[in-house]
């Protein structure tokens, strides 16, 4: 199963093409358009969530709401394009206004200008923005409808924002309810203090980052190798969330804590019951040895804050070469809620990725049948 997007932040379209899903497998298009509607909530939005309503039209590879097997191609439409089209037409147009040289420190502008030979930043932010994961969630969500189909299930919630943070640990069934509340935190009391904070911070013209976490439950064992290093599931979940703008590191199970433990602390036990086997903690965060355990995958990733601050950080403008303040137009304070969506979904591509690698299946019934027979 593999994913290409396209796409520019105020281009006409973000597109996305996924390869290798199964026939006959339902797709939930209300749940997709449910998702992306996630990605565009929570507390400290900006102003650009206000002009889009992203909704996936499907172009092909369904047919009454059932794949065919063939490329699954869809678009999200930037409504935000006809205010845009005189700066971005591929056709042609006006590349002298909406230039940006007051990169911003933090973001791609700088590096993404040497890199590509641009004398004019816009050419880099369009793609490196993360109005890219819309793709992402989409593609994400139609992951979900195949994982969804063999039992698995994925969520999340939001554990910190800038320092407000919550230690609670929390069983799957409880990580639904998160998606109603404003911050999607589960702990109401430091949610209050997280949203007080980005008020605060709105005021200073700053911006906040965050940490989330992910669990995919129902996982059977044995999903991910630990023959060969890319294929570890493990590598592979990391790489995935790290792929995602502005996350800067992540977590399996326990993670860095586990370098502050002695190893009868850290490792999960094991014993026997009735044929079966069972582990009564989970440190290792779902995954031995590169592949599902069986239990619950447990992964946390933090996101910087944004980098477009309306304060504006001290940087140079590359088209005079003098000092000044960063450009800032309008800016998310903070989009913890919709990094949380977006971990989510390339989570489950991934994992649907390894499920679809390692039992084959030209139809999902087939695959359904495999997965049902493994131990
Ligand atoms: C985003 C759309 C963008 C930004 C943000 C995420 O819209 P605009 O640039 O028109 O305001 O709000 O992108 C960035 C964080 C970035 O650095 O470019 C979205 O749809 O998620």
């Amino acid at each position: 199963m593999k994913l290409t997007t396209a796409g520019e932040s105020h281009g006409k379209a973000l597109t996305g093409i996924i390869e290798g899903l199964p026939s006959n497998l339902e797709i939930d298009i209300d749940a997709v358009n449910r998702d992306l509607a996630l990605r565009q909530s929570g507390y400290g939005r900006g102003g650009r969530q206000k002009i889009e309503r992203d909704r996936i039209e499907i172009l092909s590879g369904v047919r009454n709401r059932l794949t065919l097997g063939s490329p699954l191609c869809f678009a999200i439409v930037n409504a935000d394009y006809k205010n845009w089209q005189q700066y971005m037409a591929p056709e042609g147009c006006d590349v002298t206004g909406r230039t940006l040289t007051k990169v911003r420190p933090g973001h791609a502008d700088l590096t993404g200008m040497k890199k590509y030979c641009q004398s004019d930043a816009r050419n880099i932010l369009e793609r490196a923005s993360a109005r890219e994961t819309a793709v992402r969630v989409a593609a994400g969500s139609i992951a979900k409808c195949y994982l969804k189909a063999l039992g698995v299930q994925v969520g999340g919630y939001v554990r910190c924002v800038c320092g407000a943070e919550d230690n609670n640990v929390y069983p799957f069934s409880a990580l639904a309810a998160a998606k109603e509340q404003p911050l999607f935190m589960l702990n109401d009391k430091v949610q209050k203090q997280a949203m007080a904070l980005i008020d605060s911070l709105k005021e200073q013209g700053d911006t906040a980052g965050g940490i989330v976490e992910i669990r995919i439950n129902g996982l059977k064992s044995g999903f991910g190798s630990c023959m060969t290093y890319g294929e570890k599931l493990d590598a592979r979940l990391a790489g995935a969330l790290m792929g995602v703008q502005a996350i800067k590191g992540v977590e399996v199970g326990i993670g860095f804590e586990a370098g502050r433990l002695p190893g009868s602390k850290v490792h999960d036990e094991i014993f026997a019951n009735g044929g079966t086997y069972v582990r009564n903690t989970n440190n290792a965060g779902g995954i031995e040895g590169g592949m599902s355990n069986g239990e619950d995958i447990v992964l946390r990733a933090v996101m910087k804050p944004i980098p477009t601050l309306m304060r504006g950080l001290k940087t140079v403008d590359t088209a005079t070469g003098q000092p000044c303040t960063a450009a800032g137009e309008r800016s998310d304070v903070a989009a913890i809620c919709a990094c949380e969506i977006i971990l989510e979904s390339v989570a489950a591509f991934t994992i649907a990725q390894a499920v679809s690698e390692r039992l084959g299946g030209d139809d999902v019934k087939e695959v359904i049948k495999r997965y049902g027979e493994l131990v």
